[in-house]
């Protein structure tokens, strides 16, 4: 089965399948600034975007802080097979860093065709490559990357983020899209959010989890296993411990309401 994507489409507040307002922050502050808990988003391993069921993905462009020109792709290697330009060059009118003749706005999206159960898939940035077809891209395979003295996070380029309490949970992706000097390690050159359905997310989620210290340096970051189950349990017990210290419990609807009188 052929990889194909299709046309893009424009973001309508309300009815399409993710919530800009909420990812909004993201572009404007620099990786290491965002506070993740805050925002409830944990780091992501982005070279461990494996799918263990169907689905067809859903890609959106939430910004960009580029003056580059530069087109993202996205490999598929394993039961599905290929190597596609997701969007042709990820500039936005309306981005952080707008240019007037940009093909984007904030929010577009397009959807792929469906990659079969057992697929890894990788996303890469040509830095500029609209202007210089011959940059090097970059890979959230960092095996592929080259590394520099002045990107202490290098070979890896790409950061993602999820937050798994989203009720369609979704996988952000950020690239730093400068390799050498002037290179800031800001990671918000592009941001962009895949859908790859709530199974793949789950195992994902499980496997790829960095914890949520967005200051690591993401070539030395280990993933932390983590299950979903397991989180749920942790907010039960916050819940326990809170009743325990009469918090909330107290106010809640059947203290107040009189007692029936009894028979
Ligand atoms: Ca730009
Ligand atoms: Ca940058």
């Amino acid at each position: 089965m052929s990889l194909s994507v299709g046309p893009i489409q424009s973001y309508v507040p309300g009815s399409t399948w993710f919530d800009l307002t909420k990812y909004s922050s993201l572009g404007t502050q620099e990786r290491v600034s965002i506070n993740l808990a805050d925002s409830n988003l944990w780091l992501i391993d982005s070279s461990d975007l494996y799918l263990p069921y169907n689905y067809a993905p859903r890609i959106a462009f939430i910004n960009e802080g580029a003056g580059y020109q530069s087109p993202v792709s996205m490999t598929a290697n394993g039961s599905t097979t290929g190597d596609i330009t997701v969007f042709k060059n990820l500039s936005g009118t309306n981005s952080i860093l707008p240019s007037r003749n940009a093909p984007l706005k904030v929010g577009d999206w397009v959807q792929m065709s469906e990659i079969l159960a057992g697929t890894q898939l990788n996303f890469s940035v040509k830095p500029n490559g609209v202007v210089n077809a011959k940059a090097i891209s970059l890979s959230t395979n960092y095996k592929l990357n080259p590394t520099s003295t002045s990107n202490p996070n290098s070979p890896i380029f790409w950061t993602a983020y999820a937050d798994p309490k989203a009720s369609k949970p979704l996988v952000l992706l950020g690239y730093e899209d400068i390799v050498g000097k002037g290179s800031d390690n800001d990671f918000n050159d592009g941001i962009i959010a895949i859908d790859v359905g709530p199974d793949n997310f789950k195992a994902i989620f499980a496997s790829a989890n960095l914890g949520q210290d967005a200051t690591i340096n993401l070539k030395d970051a280990e993933a932390v296993p983590f299950e979903m189950h397991s989180a749920l349990g942790l907010l039960v017990m916050g819940a326990i411990a809170l009743a325990r210290r009469g918090g909330w419990w107290k106010h809640a609807p059947w203290h107040t309401r009189p007692q029936s009188p009894k028979p």
